[in-house]
């Protein structure tokens, strides 16, 4: 008989706002630095908003939330990620007081969501830094980030801490390694940003992250922070030490994001690689201070892993998350090449836990594939065998993580209806389990449609998990 997920574990979808919502420019929002992205996060950015990004229409969340949450409910989500927009709370990033249309339509949004019992949780920055901050400020390469990241944390734990719970800081904060405009609003151009500069905004994320803590603790008592990592694991692409070395710094470049959030100080492989680098950071007194607000849980997204080899440098490099390494011979990869590698995810989550021994919680899982829009019994769908066997096979190994002592909270399916691709910024790249009718050129009638995996995923949430094979 096939063990059921506790029963406080809690089941559902995740999105982000600018991959979801549109309305770029109503309600009084700001622009983001989404809005200069028209053809995906590792892209150079354009001078302005230009008319052919699919994000300014995103799938119109803004509007039909109400139809989606629905069909959340119906699925029997027990929780929805979605990230707040900065720049619909402070459009410039720098102001003083928030735009009460952004706050109000946040407050919609929780509102459906509390009506089918479903819980909240809230990312503060997924990928959408305000463009003013971006511009003048260089983004989290500046300090005066800090305090305007707190004002916002500030207002919307006010608004919100007491009807939400779950609080996620940045999301896949180890990203801004890799790039730098989505994921820090650093405007200065990768190639000019200087290995101090990045380093500099990776610190004063983490303080800024750990300072969220501190404010939640004050103003909102029940909330619960979390941090959020871009979690793949780094296999040795041979037995050879030299390998199995290059392997492990690989897993402390992204440990050590967790390893700050989690003991409240940098690890000494870190500061050594920072010596070795000739990097200096400007880490003040009350900078450290601020760094022992430890969080509450760890939440980390996985699609995949990677191989590297000690001369990796001069090797073909695959496809992936923002970062691909060496492709691994011994695995399949999806449509857009990223390694599918379920065991993977049981691993992750066995050394998160023994590493850091705080609940973890998958925010992001998914395959991103071309989906087919066909008709069945007069009714449209997809028949998306290649999506439920990704997330049984993934279900699977959290099953086996739970049976080997890791303690979890929850699960949340990528993209649980069809979204804006973060790294392509395309339509074709579909995760959800609700299909929405909109392409690549723009075109379509934003309709929803419940795909096969819609009535699969809503029979496992029933079954806690026992339909797994
Ligand atoms: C993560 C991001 C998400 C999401 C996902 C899939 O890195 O947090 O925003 O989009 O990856 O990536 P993509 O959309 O590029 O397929």
């Amino acid at each position: 008989m096939s063990m059921k997920f506790p029963e406080t574990f809690l089941w559902g979808g995740a999105a982000a706002a600018n991959q979801v919502e549109g309305g770029f420019d109503e309600g009084g929002k700001g622009l983001s630095i989404q809005d200069v992205l028209p053809n995906g996060g590792v892209n150079p950015p354009s001078d302005g908003p230009t008319p052919g990004n699919l994000k300014q229409v995103g799938v119109d969340f803004y509007h039909r939330y109400a139809e989606d949450i629905k069909l959340f409910a119906e699925m029997g989500f027990s929780v929805f990620r979605f990230s707040i927009a900065w720049s619909r709370i402070f459009p410039q990033g720098d102001e003083e007081t928030p735009n009460e249309s952004g706050l109000a339509f946040y407050d919609r949004v929780i509102d459906e969501l509390e009506k089918y019992g479903i819980e909240p949780m809230i990312t503060l920055s997924h990928y959408e830094t305000p463009l003013h901050l971006a511009k003048t400020y260089d983004g989290w390469a500046s300090r005066e980030l800090i305090g305007f990241f707190e004002r916002y944390a500030r207002t919307v734990l006010e608004r919100y801490g007491s009807r939400v719970k779950y609080w996620l800081t940045f999301n896949e904060i180890n990203s801004v390694l890799h790039a730098p405009l989505m994921s820090g609003g650093i405007w200065t151009p990768r190639n000019q940003l200087t290995e101090q500069q990045l380093y500099q905004a990776v610190h004063h994320e983490l303080v800024a992250s750990a300072s969220v803590k501190r404010i939640a603790h004050d103003i909102a008592p029940n909330a619960l922070i979390g941090c959020m990592i871009l979690s793949m694991p780094t296999y040795p692409l041979t037995p050879s030490p030299n390998d199995a070395w290059a392997a492990f710094q690989t897993e402390h470049g992204n440990y050590a994001f967790g390893d700050v959030h989690c003991r409240g100080e940098y690890p000494g492989y870190f500061l050594r690689m920072l010596r070795d680098r000739g990097i200096e950071l400007d880490i003040t007194d009350e900078d450290r201070e601020t760094l022992r607000n430890t969080v509450d849980f760890v939440s980390f997204s996985y699609y995949m892993s990677g191989c590297t080899a000690a001369d990796a440098a001069n090797m073909e490099q695959a496809e992936g998350n923002l970062l691909g390494g060496i492709p691994n011979p011994t695995l399949p990869a999806s449509e857009w090449g990223w390694q599918i590698d379920p065991i993977g995810l049981r691993i992750v989550l066995n050394q998160y836990w023994e590493r850091w021994q705080k609940p973890l919680f998958i925010v992001e899982n998914g395959l991103g594939a071309r989906d087919q829009l066909v008709e069945v019994d007069g009714v449209k769908t997809v028949l998306d065998d290649y999506r439920i066997a990704y997330m049984n096979d993934h279900l699977v190994q959290v099953r086996e993580a739970i049976e080997d002592g890791v303690e979890m909270l929850g699960y949340t399916a990528w993209g649980c209806l069809d979204l804006v691709s973060s790294s392509s910024a395309q339509m074709a790249k579909r995760y959800g389990m609700i299909y929405v009718d909109r392409n690549d050129d723009g075109s379509g009638t934003l309709e929803r449609h419940r795909k096969k995996s819609f009535g699969w995923y809503r029979d496992l949430i029933a079954s806690r998990g026992s339909g797994l094979v």
